[in-house]
């Protein structure tokens, strides 16, 4: 089985940018070691913090936060991070070529119950002309992201990564310590009968959604003529695993629950690389309305909605959303 800079060094990826990538994953490797400790090394729970999204901070967000700022600071190819546990971006070199965001530790709450979370990241190309210490470099579209991925910290830890060409699939060897190749090519089937979706919120949602879900649970005497399948992690990081794994489609629709947060999910740490993910592995991803990764950003805390998945079915629900009275279903 291979490992990862070979592959990478064949795909023709800038030496830098490997060598980020894999201080990325030397930090992931330490946090995949804290979490498998869990009550043991003390990290489970809660900390008196909340975050700048108004979230208590869990005590592994905290160091799986400190842990990735660190290394990548380090590197000196970085001129910049921005991750959802820090309020501003942090300057790191001035002549960096490379932007890194992250979400530390998604789905953190699972911590508490020893169930799936995972660490996401994503890397933007510099601009020479801006500040280090100016937010506004990071607000590029997710089309601009030369390199994203995630780290699922599971029954084994796995690496789903895209440097735009191809999404691969790597699982953490403890024995040797890398991660390596165990799947080349992820390939999200374009045809699914399987949804992932917070049904609590279902009275929130707009119209589309609520058209395009009513739909899918009528089942096989439905307009979708099959029975469907649901899932949810209540990480996103696991729900996009299974559905690079064998397809299907995950949402987090906008919600008027609270009003002055309609959308959930952060689009630089969350919703753009596990799009460019997706695309990659032949899927498709929108807000329902546009394609997520031709957002462009205004605020690097900024949160959209999220349709991703097998092709189809995320097509079929954007056509929902064209025409919320009549249904359009794809071929
Ligand atoms: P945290 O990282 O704050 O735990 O949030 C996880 C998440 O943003 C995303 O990964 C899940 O899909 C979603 O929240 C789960 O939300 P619900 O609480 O509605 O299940």
């Amino acid at each position: 089985m291979r490992r990862i800079s070979p592959v990478l060094q064949q795909d023709g990826v800038d030496p830098d940018l490997i060598s980020l990538l894999k201080t990325i994953l030397a930090a992931c490797r330490e946090i995949a070691f804290r979490v498998s400790q869990g009550e043991l090394a003390g990290v489970l729970g809660s900390t008196l913090s909340e975050n700048v999204q108004g979230e208590t901070q869990k005590k592994l967000d905290v160091i799986a936060n400190e842990l990735l700022k660190e290394v990548i600071l380090e590197t000196g190819v970085v001129k910049a991070i921005s991750s959802e546990e820090e309020d501003d971006i942090v300057p790191g070199n001035p002549h960096g070529r490379y932007l890194v965001t992250f979400d530390p530790l998604d789905g953190s709450s699972n911590t508490d119950i020893n169930s799936l979370i995972g660490t996401i990241f994503s890397i933007l190309p510099a601009d020479p002309h801006k500040d280090a210490s100016d937010a506004s470099q990071f607000l590029q579209p997710g089309s601009a992201q030369v390199a994203a991925g995630y780290v699922l910290y599971g029954p084994s830890t796995m690496l789903a990564l895209t440097t735009g060409k191809g999404t691969r699939l790597y699982t953490l060897d403890k024995t040797y310590g890398g991660f390596l190749l165990t799947a080349e090519q992820a390939t999200i089937p374009k045809y699914t009968a399987e949804f992932a979706i917070n049904m609590s919120n279902q009275r929130f949602w707009e119209a589309p959604m609520k058209n395009y879900i009513a739909d899918l649970l009528k089942g096989k005497e439905g307009i979708r003529g099959k029975n469907y399948n649901m899932r949810w992690i209540a990480a996103m990081v696991g729900d996009v695993h299974r559905v690079l794994c064998r397809g299907g489609i995950f949402a987090y629709p906008r919600d008027l629950k609270d009003p002055s947060k309609p959308d959930k999910l952060r689009l630089m740490y969350e919703a753009n690389p596990m799009s460019f993910l997706v695309e990659q592995a032949g899927g498709a991803s929108s807000t329902g309305y546009q394609r997520i990764m031709e957002i462009i950003p205004t605020d690097i805390h900024q949160r959209v909605a999220v349709i991703l998945g097998s092709k189809h079915e995320v097509e079929t629900c954007v056509n929902y959303h064209r025409n919320s009275t009549a249904p359009v279903i794809s071929d």
